[in-house]
């Protein structure tokens, strides 16, 4: 009987990293560090340089370049890779002079150069690379958003590129990701759509954090396998996570031509050493982006992963002053009054509108004031008892309670977001925000929940979406998550008053000693 427990981390587990295939608009040579000798080829040096892989095997790397180009590779070798990629190398084979992009990078204890055939022998020019990118630098810096920020690149690279579509694409919290900019020429436009995080899994992202850019330009190609197809050194399966032209998992491929897609480029975004998003591009025809104008992308993408901070720091620079002032209202509400609920409850709207909530619980010993709407007691109680182990550094907070309590489904209306406040955990002090459900539509490309395929035999095939048509999802049980800088100010609140509120504890049982 067919193994009916298919689950989606399925996806998470296949090996993309050692395909064993590369993808046919280059050659891969596998060198030993020292000698450079030639221990494992691509099965397409015949068409592309001329030579049988068998005449290369075993030979050093001057059987294929004259002596100044080795010397640029062992330069290379002392230094670092990533500044010395391209090297701009030419090779001779029955009279015919050919030039190659060459690409090389270390791994353990060999040298792997990969070489992109190109037209003529052109250098790559810092002054034009420089000249290319200080406008859209600027652009970019001086974007006053983080969504302007976005446009200015999806066009820019558009624009260097000539790809049919651009897209930023932003993964959220569970991995799920939408498309928040695009410049196309397309009739239908993906702005807005969602993707499940099924569509580009675990280990993928794994590999997106380790290099910048990837290229597939052409979906449709015959992938070339490696002679011997093993590491000779090793006997496992060459490790392709750094090679730039590592064939892509079949499973991948399908989706693209599901998609409607040829060719495409994605460039990582990153913040904090994570995958914050892609610049995802789009062709519906072959198309090759020759090295030189895939650096250009990479560093647009760089750029743009160290101004996403920038960006997302000023943002809400009005709301984060108005915090700011409500807090020193707090503390000196705070420092006039006998006890700690009476000065709270005296700044009822400010306690509300210091994180936009519409109900508040305050606790102080066993007493509890309810202001807003809030979940009746009993259930602001039981909800306390839950939320106490799972406080981090003090604070809880969830933009859809009843996920993980699934008590809190009879009250989500009123209360899915929830940010609670630890002031003492012995005198029994916690401030509660709720925040009501807001009902929303989301767009998805497709239907996220069937990208498994149920088989003639009743087997089940994980398989990417074959449909992209615009699929709705009311989306209950959700609130408008608490954003950084509001989470940030409980938690500055929450020192400024803790001293105040452990004196008003002592002077308290001091007195009723
Ligand atoms: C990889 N999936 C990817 C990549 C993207 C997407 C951008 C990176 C490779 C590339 O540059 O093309 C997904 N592309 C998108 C999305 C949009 C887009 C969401 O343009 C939206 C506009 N995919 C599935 C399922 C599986 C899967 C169900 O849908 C697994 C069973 C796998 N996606 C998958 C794999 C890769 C991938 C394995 C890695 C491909 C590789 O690098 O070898």
């Amino acid at each position: 009987m067919a193994d009916k427990t298919i689950d989606l981390t399925n996806c998470d587990r296949e090996p993309i990293h050692i395909p064993g295939l590369i993808q046919p608009h280059g050659v891969l040579l596998v060198l030993q560090d020292s000698h450079l000798e030639i221990m494992q080829v691509s099965n397409n040096t015949r068409k592309i340089i001329g030579y049988q892989p068998e005449e290369l095997l075993g030979k050093q790397l001057s059987y294929l370049l004259d002596a100044k180009q080795i010397q640029k590779i062992q330069q290379c070798l002392t230094e670092d890779f990533e500044s010395i990629n391209p090297l701009d190398l030419s090779l001779k084979h029955s009279n015919k002079s050919m030039y190659f992009d060459g690409i090389v990078h270390r791994l353990d204890s060999v040298i792997i150069l990969e070489l992109e055939p190109k037209k003529a022998k052109q250098k790559t020019d810092f002054v034009d690379f420089y000249h290319q990118v200080k406008g859209t630098i600027t652009r970019i810096q001086k974007a006053p958003t983080l969504l302007e920020m976005c446009q200015i690149v999806v066009k820019e690279v558009r624009h260097i590129t000539g790809f049919e579509r651009v897209m930023v694409y932003r993964f959220d919290q569970e991995g799920a990701g939408c498309v928040i900019a695009e410049d196309t020429d397309q009739e239908i436009p993906y702005l807005d759509l969602h993707y499940p995080p099924s569509d580009i899994p675990k280990q993928a992202r794994h590999l997106y954090i380790l290099n910048w850019l990837r290229l597939i330009p052409d979906v449709n190609y015959q992938p070339v396998a490696l002679i011997p197809p093993n590491h000779p050194l090793t006997n496992q399966p060459l490790d392709l996570s750094l090679s730039v032209l590592r064939s892509v998992s079949p499973i991948h491929l399908e989706y693209m031509r599901n998609m409607g897609v040829t060719a495409s480029m994605s460039i990582s975004l990153m913040q904090n050493q994570q995958l914050w998003g892609l610049i995802a591009c789009h062709h519906s025809s072959p198309k090759y982006i020759p090295y030189n104008i895939r650096t250009t992308c990479e560093f647009i993408g760089q750029v743009m992963s160290v101004e996403l901070a920038n960006k997302e720091a000023s943002e809400d620079i009005d709301y984060k002053m108005q915090l700011k002032s409500l807090q020193t209202q707090f503390v000196e509400a705070l420092s006039q009054t006998k006890y700690f609920l009476d000065g709270m409850v005296q700044l009822k709207s400010q306690l509300l509108n210091l994180v936009k909530a519409t109900g508040v619980v305050i606790y102080s010993s066993n007493q509890c004031i309810q202001i807003g709407e809030t979940p009746s007691e009993a259930e602001v109680h039981a909800l306390l008892n839950w939320i106490k182990p799972q406080l981090d550094q003090g604070v809880f907070e969830t933009p859809s309670l009843s996920k993980n309590y699934p008590d809190g489904a009879s009250f989500s209306a009123i209360a899915s977001g929830v940010l609670a406040l630890e002031i003492s955990r012995v005198h029994h002090n916690y401030i509660i925000w709720f925040r009501p459900e807001v009902i929303q539509t989301v767009n998805w490309g497709g239907n996220p929940h069937k990208p498994v395929e149920v088989l003639s035999d009743g087997s089940f095939q994980m398989s990417p979406r074959k449909s992209f048509e615009l699929w709705q999802e009311t989306v209950r049980g959700y609130a408008l998550p608490w954003k950084l800088c509001e989470i940030t100010a409980v938690t500055e609140l929450r020192s400024l008053i803790v001293g105040i509120v452990l004196r008003q504890a002592d002077e308290l049982a001091s007195m009723n000693f």
